[in-house]
Formats: C-alpha cells, structure tokens, sequence
C-alpha cells in the first residue's frame, strides 16, 4: 500500500558571516566575486522571502541553522593559541585564507548538507540521512559536525529515522550530497529511482575525468551511499557527469540538470551517457513515465546555462504541473529567458515560471537549488520530526527580527578577525536554536 508522502524543503538560513572570498575553485561565481563586499543580512533575508514564499504556496517549508563562524576550534586544530582574540588575530596576520575559509557561511547551501533516501526506497522502511563530507573544499569540508547535529535533533526518532556518519574525509570519497542526487519516481510515497551523479571514478586512474577543475564526486563515495542507506539495484542509477561541463564551471550536478517526480530537467551536457543515463532510469521507474526535458546547446550554451543557474532552479510540483522556480539571473541571459518562454509555451510538465532574488547568494554560486535540502517524508515521518524547524507566518516574523537585529549589512574580509563579529555571531546562534527548539548543537554550547 503506498503512504501519502510529501517532499518537505529545508532551506539553509543564511549565516551572519556571508562573505566573498571566493574560495571555490572550479565555481565561476565565487572566484569572479573573490573580495566583494557582502551584505549578510540582505542575503539572510532573501532567503527567508524564498522561504516565506513557497510555505505560503503550501509547500512544506523547514529551516535549518547556519554554523558558528569563524569556527575557532578549527583554527585551533591548526595550531593557533590563546584567546579566541588572540587566535583570530593571528590567523588574521598569518594565514588571511585559512581564516576566510573558517568564516565561510557556507552552510547555507543546504543541499550539499547531506544525502537522504525516504524510507519508501530504504530496506528498513526509515528515512537515511549521510551528512556530506565535503572534503573537496576545506571550507566545506569542516560542516558534516554540526550538519549531522541539526539532523539529528530533527530527525530524532530512530523509530522513522537513520543517521550515518559522513563518509571517510579523503578525495577517494569525496561526497558532495544531495547536490549529485536527484529522487524521480510517481508518487512520493512510492519507491523511487535516486540518480546518483558523479564527476569520477576515483580508484580507477584511466577512467574519464575532468582536466582544469576538480571533481568533487567520486562514484565510490555514491556507491557507499547508496549501501549504508539499503537501496536495491531498481531504486538507484550511478551516472557520471559529463567531465566537459565540470571544466566549464558546472561543480556539481545541480548546476546542469534538476528532477523532481517523473521529470528530469536537464542540459545536452549533463551527462557523460545521456542514453543510458535514461535507459536505466526508465528501466527502473514504476508507476511513472520519464519525462525527460532535455535542454540542447544550440537553445541554451553551456556558458549561459552557469552564467544563469537556469538548472539550479527548484522544480515543484503544482496542481496543475510544475513551477521551476528560478533565479532572477535567468531572465538576465538573453538565451535563457528566451528558452523559458518557450519552455511555458510548450504544454510540457513544466506549467510555470516564478522568479527568486538570491543574488547574495547567486554571487558564491549557490541558486535556489542549491539553498534547499529535499526530504520527502510520510505523514507519519513529518509528525514525528521536530516541528519547530517548519516555517509559519510566526517563524518567519521572529525570524526576520532576529536578522535584523543581528545581522551587519556589510562585510568585508579585514572583518572576518574582528572579535566583535565572533561575540555577535555566538550570541545571535544562541538564540536562534532557542527559537527553534534545538538543543545544544554548537561547540560554543557544549
Ligand atoms: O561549494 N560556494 C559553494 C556553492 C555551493 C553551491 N551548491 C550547489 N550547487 N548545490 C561551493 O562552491 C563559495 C564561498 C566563497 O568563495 O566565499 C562557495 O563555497
């Protein structure tokens, strides 16, 4: 018997130190923003209309916390001493990049928080979750802690839902969540097909891969997942991404392609076997057809496809088809805004077409995708999760206060070593996880 299920959106709140310090490599925006002076609160607060938006569509809306940054116990992991004054300071005359990459704020990009499998494709019928090591970017990859903290206390009954540790930090699995993880299926609550994206195989040297920027997705740290969650051979695809879009700036998947039900969204590119890519889906997908949208490069370039984050958009559903919900970036690329008015014309699965301001964000490569992490969950999962996370009218009201009271508009990287920017951020963290009933999940607080 199939459940009712839904999928729930947790988006990444925005964290008090945005910043641009372009610490990506292989993402265009973030080294072309390199030392921008950033507006956290701005950003904090685009994201919370996203939010705001989409719960007020019906959608289930869930938030989750930025991380304590700059995160001094990772500075100290590196041999800096004293008081936490001092410490900055130092980082700050010795090591400016290291303690730009402490301060980043990128946890906000909430799918690459982790992977999840919904208990309908699982072989113990529980909601797995695998925080992603991110160790592709050392920035990144000092999140999974805190990352698996939040989902803990969320997700705590172990009843409904399974917890792993990251996967081992070493590029040999190198994971970059769900942003290499798409779920097509009919309905939520039926067993899906999870299309696991990677950019290479890493204990295979002679296999294909990229040559100017770096995979960040191995097929091994895939596998693995797809292993610990418990899924059989019709509930998972291992593609690989087409090596000559990650050297065009397309760092992970959610970049070039997008699915959501029985559509899969996606550019020429995407894939290095687009054939079988979808021979394999549509092997396994029961109680749907694929529809799959394919974007050619003579309708979008690739260029234009990053330049826009057109497939970096949200795909919903809706009572009458699905909204894409895209960035306000791609109705500024000629190609791309062309192509949507087509997409619209086309009576085609995607219905409608809705515009998010993230440019805050947009800056350091992360649209709208990016900023939000799927969970599908049953009726009975979504009771049993931790409801304060769900954004209502009222959370969003004390939410947005909370940001402007204490969020600067301004940053600029000389401060990232001001100790009142640590002081502020502590105190604003502490009262964000009273707001949201969390518990301790800060180092600050244990
Ligand atoms: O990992 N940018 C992030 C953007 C992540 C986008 N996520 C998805 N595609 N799902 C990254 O490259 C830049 C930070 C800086 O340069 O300050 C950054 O980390």
């Amino acid at each position: 018997m199939t459940r009712h299920a839904v999928e729930a959106n947790f988006d990444g709140l925005v964290g008090p130190t945005h910043n641009y310090a372009g610490l990506s490599w292989g993402n265009v925006a973030s080294k072309s923003n390199v030392n921008a002076v950033s507006n956290p609160r701005e950003a904090a607060l685009q994201g919370l209309a996203k939010m705001k938006r989409l719960a007020d569509r019906g959608y289930v809306q869930g938030v989750l916390p930025p991380h304590e940054r700059p995160h001094v116990p990772s500075l100290k992991a590196l041999g800096f001493r004293g008081t936490d004054a001092q410490i900055l300071e130092q980082a700050a005359e010795s090591s400016p990049a290291i303690l730009a990459a402490v301060s980043s704020a990128s946890s906000m990009w909430t799918a690459n928080a982790a992977t999840v499998s919904p208990s309908a494709d699982t072989s113990d019928h529980r909601v797995h979750f695998t925080p992603a090591n991110l160790n592709a970017k050392f920035h990144r990859s000092i999140e999974h802690t805190v990352t698996g903290r939040s989902l803990k206390s969320i997700f705590a009954d172990e009843g409904y839902f399974a917890h792993h540790p990251a996967l081992p930090s070493v590029s040999h699995f190198g994971d970059e969540g769900a942003a290499n993880h798409t779920r097509l299926c009919g309905h939520y609550g039926e067993p899906g097909v999870e299309l696991f994206v990677y950019g290479q195989a890493a204990f295979d040297e002679q296999a294909p891969a990229p040559v100017k920027y770096p995979a960040r997705q191995t097929l091994e740290a895939s596998q693995a997942i797809a292993r610990l969650h418990g899924l059989k051979d019709v509930n998972r695809v291992f593609a690989q991404q087409n090596p000559a879009a990650i050297d065009a700036g397309v760092f992970h998947n959610d970049v070039i392609a997008v699915g959501n039900g029985n559509t899969l969204f996606y550019h020429e590119m995407a894939f290095l076997n687009e054939e079988k890519v979808l021979t394999d889906i549509r092997a396994r997908l029961t109680g749907a057809e694929l529809e799959a949208v394919r974007v050619s490069s003579a309708e979008v370039p690739l260029e234009d496809a990053v330049a826009s984050y057109l497939f970096n958009s949200q795909l919903l559903n809706t009572p009458d088809g699905m909204l894409l919900a895209v960035p306000g970036e791609c109705r500024e690329v000629a190609s791309v805004s062309r192509y949507l008015d087509k997409l619209l014309a086309a009576n085609g699965p995607v219905t409608a077409v809705e515009v998010f301001d993230v440019k805050q964000s947009m800056r350091n490569g992360g649209g709208p995708a990016c900023l939000r992490l799927r969970v599908v969950l049953s009726d009975d999962e979504l009771q049993a999760m931790h409801r304060g996370v769900i954004l209502t009218g009222e959370l969003y009201e004390r939410l947005t206060l909370w940001v402007e009271t204490h969020y600067r508009d301004e940053l600029a990287r000389e401060d990232l070593a001001d100790p009142m920017l640590l002081d502020e951020v502590r105190k604003a963290l502490d009262e964000l996880t009273g707001i949201l009933g969390l518990g301790s999940i800060y180092d600050f607080q244990l």
